[in-house]
């Protein structure tokens, strides 16, 4: 039986010669295998995915394929749910298991229960509140909002999902990202006052009974280390140079940030948004940089500049550690029969995740 070859050999092969022995790893695998890779990831990585996107469209993709291997060029959650909503025999794998994400670490299964629990001694959360989870979360806190009538969201669909949500029942609790949660609900209507903070460090969030009571929207104290370095300053300063410019933001950014913003949205609006304006227009962007760097060579032909929001280089860095190395290490094995990284959910917590991603995917957005 062949062993399975350490990532230790792959470390001294350099990325061009990664390349081509990537490319001869897919053309072995054939139609066996399937590369997704997300908006955030590397040049050298992306370039080899099959089908790029962001969460929504990846999900859906990873749903319809027939691809026996589902390598996800991506963060962990993303291969989580690639697992959840694939066929039982399909296998999702993610080239570096370390590849997390800062924000959906910020919630868990037992602060969320904790979180619960308290609600409970003042309200009847199973009466009143919809859970819902961003895609950036764990299985078992997709898991938790199947279980408690709650659902999943995407940047591109939070609009919807919160209407689904509040239809459902009078108040959400928003997890992990408050960014994502405020700039939303702002969007449907609330109004900030009725909006509160749960401080998952504190009892009862840090909130009184009657901030809980009067609250529609209760947003988890989560955010995303990349969008948060983006600042209101950095938009003045970037009008004041180009005041025919326009800005566009991601809704994990700040309020203050998307209130200056001209547009709002998640990468795949970003993406359209440049794509379908003037020639010749100028753009400033705030979201992860791999994505902005690829998106400023990709309108610098028809005389359209990108630049990005901060003056600080940040991008998603746990994204960052899937290289070609890892890639071509995960394909290697895969053609010797050998499954690397493999990322599998159980099937107790996978169910009701299955659940809730399906109320989000139903709303067909
Ligand atoms: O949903 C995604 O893929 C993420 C993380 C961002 C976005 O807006 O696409
Ligand atoms: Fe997570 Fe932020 Fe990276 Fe997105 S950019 S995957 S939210 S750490």
């Amino acid at each position: 039986m062949t062993a399975t070859i350490a990532i230790q050999q792959f470390s001294e092969i350099s990325d061009d010669d990664c390349q081509a022995l990537i490319q001869a790893a897919k053309a072995a695998l054939g139609d066996r295998l399937l590369i997704l890779g997300h908006h955030y990831q590397r040049e050298e990585v992306f370039v080899h995915a099959d089908v790029v996107g962001d969460s929504l469209k990846l999900s859906r993709v990873a749903a319809a394929s027939k691809a026996e291997y589902i390598v996800f060029c991506g963060v962990h959650f993303m291969a989580e749910v690639a697992d959840i909503l694939s066929r039982p025999d399909q296998i999702a794998i993610l080239p570096d298991l370390a590849a997390g994400c800062s924000m959906a670490d910020m919630a868990n299964l037992a602060k969320v229960e904790r979180a619960w629990r308290e609600l409970s001694e003042v309200i009847d959360p199973d009466e009143c509140v919809t859970p819902v989870t961003y895609i950036n979360s764990a299985a078992d806190l997709k898991s938790f909002c199947g279980e408690h009538g709650g659902i999943v969201c995407t940047s591109t669909n939070a609009k919807h999902v919160l209407e689904w949500s509040f239809k459902q029942r009078e108040k959400i609790l928003f997890f992990p990202d408050q960014h994502l949660g405020r700039n939303t609900a702002y969007k449907t209507g609330i109004p900030l006052e009725e909006m509160v903070v749960w401080d998952f460090d504190q009892l009862m969030g840090g909130l009184t009974e009657k901030q809980i009571k009067n609250a529609k929207m209760i947003l988890w104290k989560g955010f995303c280390s990349v969008h948060q370095m983006f600042k209101p300053d950095h938009i003045d300063a970037f009008r004041a140079k180009f005041p025919e410019g326009k800005v566009v933001s991601h809704p994990e950014s700040s309020f203050e940030v998307c209130q200056k913003s001209d547009y709002v949205g998640s990468t795949e609006y970003i993406i359209n948004v440049i794509k379908d304006s003037p020639d010749g227009s100028r753009w400033l962007v705030g979201t992860e940089l791999n994505l902005v760097k690829r998106l400023a060579e990709q309108n610098r032909d028809r005389g359209t500049y990108v630049h990005f929001m901060s003056p600080t280089i940040c991008m998603c860095s746990t994204m960052f550690r899937i290289d070609s190395q890892h890639l071509l290490w995960t394909l290697e094995n895969l053609v010797k029969g050998k499954v690397v990284n493999q990322v599998q959910v159980p099937e107790q917590i996978a169910g009701q995740a299955r659940l809730a991603l399906q109320r989000m995917l139903d709303l067909n957005i």
